[in-house]
């Protein structure tokens, strides 16, 4: 096989040569077996006699069911529905201080990427919408090797080592005995396994919020959790957090809502990414890092190695060093966001692993898991997995084998072949470990550096908004609701309450249980716990302080607040065609689009006598499919109050704290419906195409819901 070789500017543009390579067309040819034969009939198979048995020599037949009856590969045992998308990493300044890697040296590189968003719990065909922790996985191809920075949209995990992760996710999958709920926490095994993991609690703070649900893709944060280590020329290692921070900011949808779009629209992440990267709304992030010199690696209260901790923004700033836009859609979803491969081992010089053992564990696991995913040790050339690096190595056959290796020499050292391939030194770029001294005994055990598992939990849980932790009140309610075995309930309020005394009152309350006085020992020795089963029940430091960046709420991103949301203008015959259009363009220049919703497709016609093009129909629109509404003006508004979908959808918009618009007799259908009342959230105005409404809308839409009214509802 030949690697082709890409340039800097390969992606810029979108396209991967690699795949472009190995795409086919039927365009304009005929169809024929997968041996080139021409078929001639494809709809019969072939018989003795029309009314007669099939005959074994159909090949045609043979080949084409044979090849249909595999076309499925095992899904991924954790992360099984994903999304993926094309772009391009550009670097801000060089980080050659710290990291020898090439494309965090040169600025003037583009370094082609393919990202996979996932969820974890559910299976390939579930809900978008599930709470849950989403992957945020990120091939980098660089001129060096390919670099995976394989993480999550949350910056914690929910353990502390490897070994528990199968214990984690069989807790949390569907329970076997009946493979029930699908892509959801909110049962008995889960809850029970975390209500024996104390280490867990910062991350449950995490899931509990609406990071867990978000309002698209393109609004999470990422994170690398783990620390790594950058290592520059001089052999100086450096701890390194990596985070993504989003453009068009951080949103969470409501929990009602998320539940409702599974229902309208299982794939509503899947295709809002599609489209907008459809559109040219290409997606961006911001590539930041929290760099720790080596020599500070025990000055926190904290251990750098624990993945159930972060280093808080205001003990370690996150400096942002490039950008990240993904501007092409894949064209086939197997052969790339199935098939690609993400590894955390996969990594080049100038970045190295830390000890944090939970990382450690993932080295193994997932070039292991290709082995039964993807079926064969040559997944590596698989286009979307092919390194744009020349690669070379004495490697040979196994199933599948693509490359044709020529001559005799499979070994190394050889004088056959001239010594080829040969070794790199360090200063012609060969992959050399950071040479930690490391100087220990053989234990099975854990550093009691690892052991506050409270304090950060509590900090995040301070950190945000007295809205966001109404919203983690109501999540836990919700999950623990779920759970049928009541010790499991009074066990996590024992855990909440180490957390914060008022949200484990809070949650009790919901739940008709107190908080129980005392940490019940584990039953079955929780990890943790002594030789009999007693768990030290520490509580959070006092006076844990708090951190605005872990807080969605007291984040908002300025720049081009409302761009790619969609606003629902709800319509009938006899609207104000002049309504439509001066709030249409308002909300299109601030790169907003308006979808007009009707009683039936086609067209309308407006007051003015116009027509004006349908785009959904009360049917098929649902309120938890937009950012915001709008009711135009018009005489034939009015007809509107009569119309059943009109009023949910309304409802719906007005209880998930959606920002909401009417003018003139629009705003007489919102006086109509009793459930809503008017607050700030509600933009009313009497005339007919009022621009000063339209100003005061784009700016609400930009604060993406009015949480407030919750309190009122
Ligand atoms: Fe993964 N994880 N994981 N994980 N993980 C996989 O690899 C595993 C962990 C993450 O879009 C699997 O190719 C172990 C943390 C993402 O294709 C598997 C442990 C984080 C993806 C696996 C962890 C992640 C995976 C399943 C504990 C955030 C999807 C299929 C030691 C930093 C990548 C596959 C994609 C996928 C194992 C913990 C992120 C089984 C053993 C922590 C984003 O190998």
């Amino acid at each position: 096989m030949k690697n082709s070789k890409k340039t800097n500017q390969d992606n810029s543009d979108g396209k991967q040569n690699d795949l472009e390579f190995n795409k086919s067309s039927a365009e304009n040819e005929f169809l024929t077996t997968n041996q080139g034969v021409k078929i001639n009939d494809n709809n019969n198979s072939l018989k003795s006699g029309e009314r007669g048995p099939s005959l074994l020599e159909d090949f045609i037949l043979r080949e084409k069911i044979t090849h249909f009856d595999h076309e499925r590969i095992p899904e991924r045992i954790v992360h099984a529905r994903g999304s993926g998308a094309h772009g391009y990493f550009e670097l801000y300044k060089t980080m050659e201080k710290y990291t020898k890697a090439g494309f965090l040296n040169d600025t003037s590189i583009k370094t082609p990427v393919f990202v996979r968003f996932s969820t974890v719990a559910g299976s390939r065909g579930s809900t978008d919408l599930a709470r849950d922790v989403r992957g945020f996985a990120v091939k980098f191809y660089t001129q060096e090797g390919v670099f995976d920075l394989v993480g999550n949209n949350m910056p914690v995990f929910f353990i502390q080592d490897a070994m528990k992760f199968p214990d984690l996710i069989h807790a949390v999958k569907a329970e076997p005995h009946n493979e029930i709920p699908q892509a959801a926490s909110a049962h008995d095994t889960f809850w029970d396994f975390i209500s024996l993991m104390p280490e867990s609690m910062h991350m449950i703070m995490w899931v509990m919020s609406d990071r867990a649900i978000p309002r698209s893709l393109r609004m999470m944060e990422g994170f690398g959790v783990h620390t790594f280590r950058f290592v520059n020329d001089k052999n100086e290692s450096h701890f390194v957090k990596f985070h993504w921070k989003p453009k068009l900011g951080t949103h969470g949808v409501a929990w009602d809502e998320a539940q409702k779009i599974s229902g309208k629209n299982s794939d509503f992440h899947k295709q809002d990414l599609w489209e907008a990267i459809e559109a040219g709304n290409f997606p961006e992030w911001e590539l930041g890092v929290q760099i720790i010199p080596e020599s500070d690696e025990h000055k926190f209260d904290f251990d750098l190695l624990d993945p159930t901790k972060l280093v808080p923004e205001e003990l370690v700033p996150v400096t942002i060093i490039g950008k990240m836009v993904l501007n092409k859609n894949p064209d086939n979803f197997f052969a790339e966001t199935e098939q690609v491969a993400f590894h955390p081992g996969h990594i080049v010089p100038g970045i190295d692993f830390s000890n944090d053992p939970l990382l450690q564990g993932r080295l193994f696991s997932y070039t292991d898991t290709q082995l039964s995913r993807l079926g064969s040790p040559n997944f590596h050339e698989i286009p979307i997995n092919r390194t744009i690096a020349p690669m070379h190595n004495n490697q040979r056959d196994g199933h599948m084998r693509q490359e044709i290796a020529t001559g005799k020499v499979s070994y190394h050292p050889n004088s056959l072949g001239g010594g080829c391939p040969f070794q790199a030194k360090m200063d012609q770029g060969g992959f050399v470990s950071f040479n930690e001294r490391v100087d220990a005994h053989k234990v099975r055990a854990r550093s009691t550096s690892f052991s506050d598992h409270f304090s950060q939990a509590a900090l995040f849980y301070n950190s945000q908004t007295p809205i966001e932790q109404g919203h983690i009140v109501s999540a836990l309610s919700f999950e623990l609701g779920k759970v049928e075995t009541v010790s499991i309930r009074e066990r996590m309020l024992g855990l909440l309450n180490q957390v914060n005394a008022d949200l484990a009152a809070k949650v009790a309350k919901n739940l008709g249980i107190p908080v129980p006085k005392n940490i019940e020992k584990p039953i079955n020795h929780g990890v943790g716990a002594d030789d009999e089963g007693n768990q030290e029940p520490s509580k959070a430091k006092p006076n844990i302080g708090s951190s605005d960046a872990l807080s969605m709420l007291k984040n908002p991103t300025v720049s081009d607040p409302i761009a790619t949301r969609q606003i629902a203008f709800l319509c009938a015959d006899g609207v104000s065609a002049d309504s439509i259009k001066v709030m249409k363009t308002a909300l299109q220049n601030a790169g907003a689009k308006a979808v007009i919703i009707a009683p039936h497709l086609g067209t309308i016609v407006s007051q003015e006598g116009t027509e004006i093009l349908v785009d959904q129909t009360y049917k098929i629109a649902a309120s938890v499919l937009f950012d915001g509404v709008f009711i135009p003006a018009g005489k034939g508004i009015a007809d509107l109050s009569k119309i059943k979908e009109v009023k949910e959808f309304l409802n719906d918009s007005y209880h998930h704290c959606k920002f909401i618009a009417a003018e003139a007799e629009g705003v007489q259908i919102i006086k109509n419906n009793s459930d809503i009342n008017k607050d700030p959230g509600v933009l009313m105005s009497e005339n007919n195409s009022d621009k000063n409404l339209s100003v005061s809308f784009i700016k609400a839409l930009g604060r993406h819901r009015f949480w407030e009214r919750e309190k009122s509802l």
